[in-house]
């Protein structure tokens, strides 16, 4: 009996073997004993002179099941043995591929004896992306079908190869247009009739070549330098030189024990965590899946600035055109100038042709005036941050937009709720949280005001995922999920260097954690003004801490026109892009300690900057879970991974403090409220921390 998602079908002399298990085909334990028992079936079967295996749905096998990992049932059979099976057949398979073929799903069409694809095929073994290597024959065979060094390529890269690279490096037997099924059935025939052999991958031999020690040791220096402590890459090489010095089967027992250590490691664990947690993010509570969407065709953008440009971009790049507005003619002609430089600099480095410039600029409409927002399905406002300015940029939008069109807001801290209203129209309000450059960050925080429709809020979503930005929803507070977890960051590394740290010591500290840039740098990149400047607006709201000596240093270096890499000073001095120490910032704290009564030391640990640093950031997380503003764990772990430089095999900090255990963060916030003399509750642990602290659970059981 055939099972479910595997079954075979008879064409003439030929058996169809079809994988079924949407949405991606991935090759749960289901999928891997119905593909036993069919080969294992077809074995007998004297009638069956070949075999032709394929998919069903949009994509051929996109890989393992990657929730199988941490359950029992990834041992309960093994994708090994379904590859030696078909290869030991004893009359040719072969695969019909098409959409992704990733991981097991390219190490299975490896065994089989040929493969063919459709145009729109990518091939890859991806599995180094989530802390893990190929664990079914991928490291063994593939190099065995492309050599070595293009072998050690791929799979160190992770990245997919379309199906014409694939069939010149000799991964793909033949490309096919058309029906995929019917072409591999007559390439299946040809073979049979020219009675060509059952070529087995894992008895090619490697040529011995004595090239192979240096490309070696040239990619272990190279991991050393790029891959910044990542456990899988190392072991991918390992696996590559056993492949290459070992039998066949004697690699693949050594690839199947450098697997499992991968994927028991937290690395794979925290990026497997980050997979699934992005996926979960599109996934509203409560939002009706088939709600009729309003359709995005054409999109408004107030601001020809960077940012307002950045913005642009992204719809421009997925053919969507734009019209970018300014109220001055030579700031519209400058933005529009950026723009055309921005692609013109990429053509040039060859990742784009000039024609594509020209077709990108000419879905872009400069304008001048806001009755050309009168065709638009939405419009962005991405003006300076500033209450008033912003409220009457809404208003405006409120009047021009035609009835349906989304109105949204670039906001990176204000009120939506309070910028909905000054439209009128709140229903069609949402936040739409670009990071900076907008055409390279991968995070928009979709702001969900207290009047946004479930419409708007679920087409902004699709919205997103055709710009290929990955967004994550946040309610209504000051500085939504990311900018809210910062400040307290930036809080206590204001404090640490008025206590005597310098900011090398503490964005030492922070990067070997892992952080692409300690808060420092960061700061001096950003900006020190920008943050200043927010600063000053709270200050004018009355939403600052009562505490004179808040945030001191970003303020005072701000006043001083230490603005940071722009004016060649900030927390450091610069010499050209490299920071350097500077005496002038230690005297500044020195002042500021004294100032506020704050007691200086020869010593701070690593330890205490570092907790005192990330635990007050992972507690105001807490915080926006009991709240409500993020529905989950996961998606401010997925914030902090996509717009903060968090380290990816960290897994977010949500997830790093799953893993540093909850009682501790909880006992270490009180340390350090009882060190610091918390007058202002600075330290005080979130109810939610504590309670899932005391009941023994984790962020991710929230
Ligand atoms: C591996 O193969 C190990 C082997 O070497 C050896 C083992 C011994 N498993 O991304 P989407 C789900 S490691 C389970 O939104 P897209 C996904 O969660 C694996 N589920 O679609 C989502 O579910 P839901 C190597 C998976 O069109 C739904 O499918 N392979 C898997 O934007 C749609 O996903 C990879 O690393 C999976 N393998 O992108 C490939 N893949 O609807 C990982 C997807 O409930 N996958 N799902 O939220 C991808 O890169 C993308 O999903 C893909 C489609 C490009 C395939």
């Amino acid at each position: 009996m055939n099972h479910p998602v595997v079954s075979v079908a008879r064409r003439g002399d030929l058996a169809v073997v079809t994988i079924d298990s949407p949405p991606v085909n991935a090759l749960s334990v289901n999928v891997r004993t119905g593909l036993l028992t069919a080969f294992t079936g077809l074995v007998g079967d004297a009638a069956v002179a070949g075999v032709v295996l394929a998919c069903a749905g949009r994509t051929f096998v996109a890989g393992s099941d990657i929730a199988e990992f941490d359950s029992p049932v990834f041992d309960e059979s093994d994708l090994n043995d379904v590859c030696a099976a078909i290869e030991s057949l004893g009359k040719p398979v072969v695969c019909a591929l098409h959409g992704t073929t990733l991981g097991g799903g390219l190490e299975l069409a490896m065994a089989c004896h040929y493969r063919v694809a459709a145009p729109n095929t990518r091939l890859g073994l991806p599995e180094v992306t989530l802390g893990l290597l190929p664990g079914a024959g991928g490291t063994q065979r593939l190099p065995r079908l492309i050599g070595v060094a293009d072998a050690l390529e791929i799979i160190l890269s992770g990245s997919p190869v379309s199906a014409d690279k694939a069939q010149r490096l000799g991964l793909v037997d033949a490309i096919v247009d058309g029906d995929g099924l019917d072409q591999a059935l007559q390439f299946t025939r040809a073979l049979i009739a020219r009675q060509a052999p059952c070529r087995k991958t894992s008895e090619i031999a490697i040529a011995p070549d004595g090239g192979l020690t240096t490309l070696f040791a040239g990619a272990r220096q190279g991991l050393a330098k790029k891959s910044r402590g990542a456990f899988a890459p190392a072991k991918i090489v390992d696996c590559l030189e056993a492949a290459v010095n070992l039998p066949f089967a004697e690699g693949l027992a050594v690839e199947r024990r450098m697997f499992v250590e991968c994927m028991h490691s937290p690395q794979s664990v925290a990026l497997r965590h980050a997979f699934f947690a992005e996926r979960e993010t599109g996934k509203i509570p409560g939002l009706d899946k088939n709600l009729a969407l309003p359709a995005i065709g054409r999109v408004g953008i107030v601001g020809a600035g960077t940012m307002g440009g950045g913005i642009a971009m992204n719809f421009l790049n997925a053919g969507i055109p734009v019209v970018l507005l300014e109220v001055a003619a030579d700031a519209l002609a400058r933005g529009l100038a950026n723009i055309r430089k921005h692609y013109e600099a990429t053509a040039s480095k060859g990742r784009m042709t000039f024609e594509e410039v020209d077709q990108r600029m000419a879905l872009c409409r400069g304008s001048l005036d806001y009755a050309d927002f009168g065709d638009c399905d939405l419009v962005i406002e991405a003006v300076f941050e500033n209450m008033d300015i912003k409220k009457a940029v809404l208003a405006r939008l409120g009047e021009v937009c035609r009835p349906g069109a989304i109105i949204a807001t670039n906001t990176s801290s204000l009120d939506v709720d309070e910028l909905a209203l000054a439209s009128g129209r709140p229903a069609d309000v949402v936040g739409m949280h670009f990071f900076s450059p907008a055409n390279v960050m991968r995070l928009l925080e979709v702001v969900r005001g207290r009047e946004t429709a479930p419409a708007v809020l679920a087409a902004v979503l699709a919205l997103a995922r055709k710009i290929r930005k990955v967004a994550v929803v946040s309610g209504v507070c000051f500085g939504f999920i990311g900018n809210r977890m910062l400040e307290g960051y930036l809080r206590e590394s204001e404090f640490l260097l008025m206590e005597g740290a310098t900011p090398s010591q503490i964005d030492r500290v922070l990067e070997s954690f892992g952080m692409a840039m300690g808060p420092c740098r960061m700061m001096d990149m950003a900006g020190i003004d920008v943050g200043a400047k927010v600063l000053g607006e709270r200050a004018k709201e009355g939403t600052l801490p009562a505490d004179p000596s808040y945030r001191m240093p970003c303020r005072t270096l701000a006043e001083l026109g230490r603005h940071g890499q722009k004016t060649g000073a900030g927390y450091y001095r610069y010499d050209g892009r490299t920071p350097v120490h500077d005496p002038e910032v230690d005297r500044i704290m020195a002042e500021l300690a004294s100032r506020f009564g704050i007691a200086r030391r020869q010593e701070i640990s690593d330890e205490e900057i570092f907790e005192r640093c990330f635990y007050p950031l992972v507690n105001e997380g807490a915080r926006i879970l009991e709240e409500g503003i993020a529905y989950r764990a996961g998606d401010i772990d997925i914030v902090w991974l996509n717009g903060y430089g968090f380290p990816s095999v960290k897994g977010g900090p949500m997830h790093a403090a799953d893993v540093i255990g909850l009682p501790r963060v909880v006992a270490r916030l009180g340390h350090y409220a009882e060190q610091c003399k918390d007058r202002h509750d600075y330290w005080r642990a979130a109810d939610l921390l504590s309670r899932l602290a005391a009941g023994g659970h984790r962020f991710a059981d929230a």
